[in-house]
């Protein structure tokens, strides 16, 4: 028995397993400059801006995107503040602040020359501008998230996420057609709660959506705003909290 173990060890399979390595066609991904408006405000006044900056050769050869509704930072906040008072009734594992966002269309895994047909796409649409009032805590036992979405959800915003999701049907772009429910992801793996701690309705003033690029990391996914279209730039990149 001992014999076949040392066996083993001396002479380990040629079949070993071995990490998958992403290629990448030149390059990692570029990070978006993110310009202040202006340099002199400080962080909690700045609205910032996403310059994209990468050229098609240096993309990586497939992209994880999704489109989404980005929070400024005043929401991130609340939305935050909100997800440790669950995690307290509900453990789990709080989504980081600056990953938290409100999924309009998931397309996954496409291949980066796709990434134009998604841009004009989404340039196609005209953006209303909405008033979003978070009020109401969920909890689903298939995926176990608990999340912050709407009692109401308002006409603009399915409107937009309908629009958007037949903009990408004709561009021939595949994306989760499960039907839309506007949720925040705020814990995951997380119990059934008893009672949803008490949930101060958030005022959510959307202008603007969002492309963006999940990037997975060895400790958890960092989130990467590609593209906004709406208006006047109050999109607050992850990161910038
Ligand atoms: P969730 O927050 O409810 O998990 C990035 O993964 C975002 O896309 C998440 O907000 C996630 O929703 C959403 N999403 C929608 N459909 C998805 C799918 N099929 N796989 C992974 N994420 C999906």
């Amino acid at each position: 028995m001992g014999r076949s173990v040392v066996k083993r060890v001396l002479k380990p399979s040629r079949k070993r397993t071995v990490k998958p390595v992403v290629k990448r066609t030149v390059e990692p991904a570029v990070k978006p400059t993110v310009k202040p408006a202006n340099k002199t405000t400080n962080k909690t006044s700045t609205k910032a801006v996403v310059v994209p900056t990468e050229t098609s050769a240096a993309r990586p050869v497939t992209e994880r995107l999704f489109f989404a509704l980005w929070p400024d930072r005043t929401v991130r906040g609340a939305l935050a503040a909100y997800s440790r008072d669950l995690q307290r009734e509900c453990r789990g594992k709080r989504v980081p602040a600056q990953n938290l966002h409100a999924t309009l269309a998931f397309i996954g895994n496409t291949s980066a020359e796709k990434l134009d047909a998604i841009r004009a796409a989404a340039a196609k649409l005209a953006v209303p501008a909405f008033d979003l009032r978070i009020d109401r805590p969920g909890y689903w036992q298939h995926n176990t998230i608990a999340w912050a979405g709407c009692e109401t959800v308002p006409a603009e915003l399915q409107r937009l996420a309908d629009e958007l999701r037949a903009a990408l049907v004709s561009a021939d772009v595949k994306f989760d057609d499960k039907p839309f429910v506007p949720h925040v992801t705020l814990l995951r793996k997380a119990n059934r709660p008893q009672r949803f701690p008490r949930l101060v309705p958030i005022a959510w003033r959307v202008e603007s959506f969002a492309l963006v690029r999940s990037n997975p990391q060895t400790d958890g996914t960092a989130y990467e705003v590609i593209g906004t279209w709406g208006g006047g730039g109050g999109v607050t990149p992850a990161g910038e909290i």
